[in-house]
């Protein structure tokens, strides 16, 4: 039975990669950090008592800022696969924090390889790392691939740069199995809330059921090829499974705006909108309501204003990916479409909605609005 270790495992990506390696039967090592709440949500239902005798998922409190933590996992665990999705995930907040997010994103990739390579696993332990496209920030060549000159923008880039080349380095150094996946946008129901997807499903899907009035966002402008995230994780298994390590770009090949995404999100809800105005003072206002999915909306609502507090610093205007060295090599295409997807995120959050203003009506609680 293969053994695979993953950080990052109660995060979008770390779930759904669980589930595949349980799937393909692997026993399952996961890093999960110390919180005041329980953040295992998202892993909760292939959670296995660890009082069984053999438990295939197996849960161990760590940090990839915690350099004798990581070592000691990596010497118990003795994986024959370490997946590196831990990370500061989120563009935006890496302007506000951004030496905890290079130490988390760039020397942690480094902790985890060096400890790696201190306890002689180099020979045994395949590595795969979460690089992003955020590393092509200020595009050089379009669509971008493998060979395409990096230019990151943000605090976080500039750190999963680091982690890309680290990655790198220890494929040529020591010989080590490490592969780069360049992974453009995905999504699913379980993406962070903050993550602009997300938020306007969610945000919406609220909206719709009369739980927020307004959705607040940043460059609706901004250009994205999204995937899902179950294809990724799919791909992330992949890469490690070849004769011999490489970087890979992992897209859709297909762009669309964030403002295309609000359209989609509206018209699954039966909410025709039309945006009026420019610049900050945009908004998106309801034409007519043609299902019952959005009983508290009505004609004339503004559902979508422009808030600048979430522009960014420097902006990642336009990312398209090519997955041609992906599909050549590897012989994977995705399955689901960014459509596809966003009718998902909607269905998952519908019901949510639906589950919280229940709830409202009966006096029990009220969701709140998050920032993101
Ligand atoms: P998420 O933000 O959903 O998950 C991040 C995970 O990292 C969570 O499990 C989180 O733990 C964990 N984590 C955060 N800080 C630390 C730390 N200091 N030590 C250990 N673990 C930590 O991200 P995704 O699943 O979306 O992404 C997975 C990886 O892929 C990330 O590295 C991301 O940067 C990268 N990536 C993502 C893309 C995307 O579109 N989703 C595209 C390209 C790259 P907790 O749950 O406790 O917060
Ligand atoms: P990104 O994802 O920065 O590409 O990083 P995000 O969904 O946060 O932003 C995508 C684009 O939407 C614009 N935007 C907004 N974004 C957020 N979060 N909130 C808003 O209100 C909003 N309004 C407009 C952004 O400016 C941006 O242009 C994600 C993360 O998962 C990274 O970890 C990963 O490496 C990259 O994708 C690939």
């Amino acid at each position: 039975m293969k053994r695979a270790l993953i950080t990052g495992i109660t995060g979008q990506d770390g779930s759904y990669l669980a589930e595949l390696l349980l799937e393909k039967g692997y026993e399952v090592h996961g890093i999960k950090r110390r919180a005041s709440l329980f953040n295992t949500a998202r892993i909760d239902h292939i959670f296995q008592d660890p009082h069984n005798p053999d438990p295939r998922l197996k849960l161990h409190y760590g940090d990839l800022s915690d350099t004798s933590n990581l070592t000691r996992i990596l010497r118990e665990v003795e994986p024959d696969e370490v997946y590196n999705l831990g990370a500061q995930s989120h563009v935006a907040v890496s302007f506000e924090a951004p030496e905890y997010t290079a130490d988390v994103d760039a020397i942690g990739t480094l902790r985890l390889l060096e400890a790696i390579r201190f306890l002689g696993l180099e020979k045994k332990a395949r590595f795969y790392q979460a690089s992003t496209s955020e590393l092509y920030g200020l595009v050089q060549e379009t669509p971008q691939r493998e060979t395409t000159p990096f230019h990151p923008r943000s605090p976080y880039a500039v750190a999963k740069m680091y982690a890309y080349w680290i990655t790198v380095n220890y494929r040529e150094a020591y010989g080590m199995y490490a592969c780069n996946g360049i992974l453009f946008n995905h999504e699913s129901p379980r993406r962070g809330e903050t993550f602009v997807t997300r938020k306007i499903t969610r945000g919406l899907c609220n909206i719709a059921q009369g739980l927020e009035e307004c959705l607040y966002m940043g460059n609706i402008d901004a250009l994205r090829d999204w995937g899902h995230a179950k294809d990724y994780v799919r791909m992330q298994w992949m890469m490690l499974q070849q004769d011999a390590p490489d970087d890979f770009v992992i897209a859709t090949g297909v762009q669309y705006s964030v403002r295309e995404f609000i359209q989609w999100t509206a018209a699954e809800l039966g909410i025709r909108l039309r945006f009026e105005g420019e610049g900050v003072n945009e908004v998106a206002v309801v034409d007519a309501v043609t299902s019952n999915s959005a009983p508290a909306v009505k004609p004339g609502q503004v559902v979508l204003r422009i808030d600048p507090r979430y522009f960014r610093p420097a902006e990642v205007e336009t990312l398209l990916g090519d997955p041609t060295k992906a599909r050549e090599k590897l012989g994977w295409t995705p399955q689901i479409t960014a459509q596809e997807m966003c009718r998902e995120m909607v269905e998952h959050d519908l019901r949510a909605a639906q589950r919280a203003a229940l709830l409202k009506r009966h006096g029990y609680s009220e969701p709140v609005a998050l920032e993101g």
